[in-house]
């Protein structure tokens, strides 16, 4: 028997530690709910997103690292290691749209291998590197600037929003490179986080959450529950008035600091831009404690990432009280609060934030990094609790809200997605307050990820999407599904089954609330006819499944599985009129169009010399869908008869609201006249 010293036997125990902590990261398990079926199982070939996540990989993440290039975001980080002298570039929060662009490579590379874009990834993951500090600090706007003031003013300077993007970045890294360089630093820099606040240690907030989130992911890829801890100590500190947003936060109240006359026009401009953040940052969910937090108030954006690191410290911890705030959170979002394209915000209060219950003007805000933090947390809300109508929120965010402000050439932009848009309005090539181009460039490679879910011996299909993944049930070997489908334009899905021995699990198919008579899973919308619903249907290996119970809007499907076994899914897509809430003021008299998840829009490019906010769809006129495979990348439009405001008869096209504004600059209008007028809602 060898004799081991002490040292020897404390060394051969950490390498047991570490090698089963590297084993063990991939299913650290939930302690309920779902569990993701990562994007890296999951390959989105042809249909609607294949071609998507090559323009990402291909012209969305160079295009968008181009012009970061040019703004000065890599090159702070040159200031910040004194290679380079100079000012810090931009505001306290540009290290975050970098990460985010990175974060995206990291997603794509996984699916498209290209060397120069990952030798581009190298080369600026070092120039990060060499900029961190000592002790793991880094951000380069207050490692250039001022280290002194590195953690003041939380409220404002974003530390954390970037620290949380560095996380989520690094996780996928690693995912991507199998290496921990990136997440090494990421730890080295939570640590020291970790190091000043929390229990005992300082008490504050950061004024954009963010952080919660990507500290869970750190969590989750290293399985060091002081990451977990510290997420849910941000989550829990709100409310607390700890030096950041005193409660109640009035915007209409904020005082803006005087501009002095003897300022340098920077300073001047500087200042400006301050007090407009005064405003803009005031509402960040600090007015009460999380679990007191019944209803959506503040920055949209702030809120989606909020709630959903609640579902996620939820779902790893049951944390008390979590669960009746989110709740009630979620029913006021979708219930009152939400556009019918899943956007949020209506900017109201100049606070990118949302308005009163049903206040929902449709030239209003649905900033894109809204409709993405929306659809995150209806993601982490469906892991949480195994529910369907949470995958149909966050099937409404992504095809409609989100995707909506990027072109089809994956390199023009909107910042804001409203419903409605006057003559002339168009993408731009980027947006110098570049969030959203830059959460846009990692959520479209990212989207396979939102696909499936597992839990123990069950499936579950939360998207259609063209494709095949791998998936793995506990106790069961691995086995591949693959879907062939035109989704969105068709319902019809067929599922191949692929498995080198036969097994039993359960297929759960999300029957969308859409295919039930719902265009939302809330009374905020209607259709206008909910009785004409043809029902949907199912076959498994070609014989008609008997109708049976959805259990949380999902169709079961279990039994032994063979391979080559083959499910046809079929969805009936009817064009339909959607009419909105009698309290929602501005949709009263109007009628929207929807089929399947995808919202329309009448846009001024199919019906010149019309003035879209005057003409009227007659209710009697029926609705056609035709596809039209050459028309903006291939997508199903929806013609009827409509009038012009003098009565004259025209042929109303409308398009997917997502795709607007990639033709001549246009008006466009989600809510068109109806007549005659709906009738109130009963
Ligand atoms: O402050 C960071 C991001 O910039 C916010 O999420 C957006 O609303 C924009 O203000
Ligand atoms: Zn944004």
């Amino acid at each position: 028997m060898p004799h081991f010293s002490l040292r020897q036997i404390s060394a051969l125990a950490l390498a047991f530690t570490l090698t089963l902590s590297a084993s063990t990261h991939a299913q650290l398990p939930p302690k309920r709910g779902l569990t993701e079926v990562s994007h890296k199982q999951v390959d989105l070939q042809g249909g609607f997103w294949g071609p998507r996540q090559k323009i990402a990989a291909t012209v969305t993440i160079p295009h968008a690292l181009n012009e970061l290039e040019k703004d000065g975001h890599v090159i702070n980080f040159d200031k910040a290691a004194k290679l380079v002298e100079g000012k810090p570039s931009g505001h306290s929060a540009f290290d975050s749209d970098l990460y985010k662009v990175l974060e995206g490579a990291a997603f794509s590379l996984q699916h498209f291998p290209d060397k120069p874009l990952q030798l581009r990834l190298d080369s600026i993951l070092d120039r990060i590197l060499a900029a961190q500090q000592k002790d793991g600090f880094l951000i380069s706007y207050f490692i250039i600037q001022d280290q002194a003031q590195r953690w003041d003013d939380l409220r404002l300077m974003h530390q954390m929003y970037n620290a949380g993007h560095y996380f989520e970045f690094a996780t996928e890294h690693q995912r991507l490179t199998s290496t921990p360089k990136a997440l090494d630093s990421a730890k080295l820099f939570a640590d020291h986080i970790d190091g000043i606040f929390g229990p005992k240690k300082r008490y504050d907030v950061d004024g954009h959450q963010e952080v919660e989130l990507a500290l869970i992911k750190l969590f989750r890829a290293t399985n060091d529950s002081r990451y977990l801890d510290l997420a849910k100590f941000f989550i829990d500190e709100r409310g607390y008035a700890h030096g950041t947003e005193r409660l109640p936060f009035d915007p209409s109240k904020v005082v803006a600091t005087p501009i002095p006359d003897n300022l340098s026009e920077e300073e001047k401009r500087r200042l400006t831009r301050r007090n407009g953040h005064r405003v803009r940052n005031g509402r960040m969910q600090d007015h009460k404690p999380v679990v007191e937090q019944f209803e959506a108030i503040g920055h949209s954006v702030r809120a989606g990432y909020l709630y959903a690191a609640m579902a996620d410290v939820l779902r790893y911890t049951n944390a008390p009280g979590y669960e009746d705030a989110l709740d009630h959170l979620w029913s006021d979002v979708v219930g009152r609060k939400m556009y019918l394209t899943g956007g949020l915000g209506t900017n109201e209060h100049r606070d990118e934030g949302f308005s009163a219950p049903y206040v929902l003007p449709n030239a209003g805000y649905c900033e894109s990094c809204a409709a993405i933090a929306h659809l995150l947390w209806q993601h982490r809300m469906n892991l949480l609790k195994a529910d369907a109508k949470y995958a149909d929120v966050m099937e409404l965010a992504l095809y409609n809200g989100s995707i909506s402000g990027i072109s089809l050439s994956g390199n023009e932009f909107f910042y804001q997605n409203p419903l409605v848009a006057k003559a002339n309005s168009r993408r731009r090539p980027w947006i110098g307050l570049s969030c959203c181009p830059t959460n846009l460039a990692r959520l479209i490679p990212q989207v396979g990820g939102l696909v499936y879910a597992t839990a123990k011996d069950q499936l579950f299909v939360n998207l259609y999407a063209a494709g095949s993944a791998t998936i793995h049930l506990d106790g069961l070997p691995d086995f591949k599904v693959s879907q062939q489908t035109d989704y969105p334009w068709s319902g019809q899905v067929k599922f191949t089954v692929s498995t080198e021995k036969n097994l039993h699990f359960s297929l759960a198919l999300r029957i969308p609330s859409w295919a039930q008579g719902l265009p939302v899973p809330s009374d905020l919308y209607r259709f206008a006819d909910p009785s004409a619903i043809p029902p949907f249907s199912v076959k498994v290996n070609g014989k008609p499944l008997p109708a049976s119970t959805l259990q949380n809007g999902y169709l079961q499907i279990s039994r032994d599985w063979q391979t080559g076994d083959i499910v046809e899914l079929d969805l009936p897509m009817p064009a339909r009129r959607v009419y909105a809430h009698e309290k929602v003021t501005e949709d009263q008299g109007k009628v929207a169009l929807m089929r399947g998840p995808i919202v329309y829009c009448i846009e001024s490019v199919d019906q010149p010399q019309i003035d879209l906010s005057t003409v009227s769809l007659p209710l009697a006129n029926p609705l056609n869908a035709e596809h039209r495979p050459t028309l903006l990348g291939g997508v199903t439009v929806i013609t009827s008869k409509g009038l012009t405001s003098d009565s004259t008869p025209f042929t109303l096209t409308a398009i997917p609201s997502y795709a607007w504004a990639n033709r001549d600059p246009s008006a466009m209008n989600v809510w068109i006249n109806q007549n005659p007028s709906p009738n109130p809602q009963k």
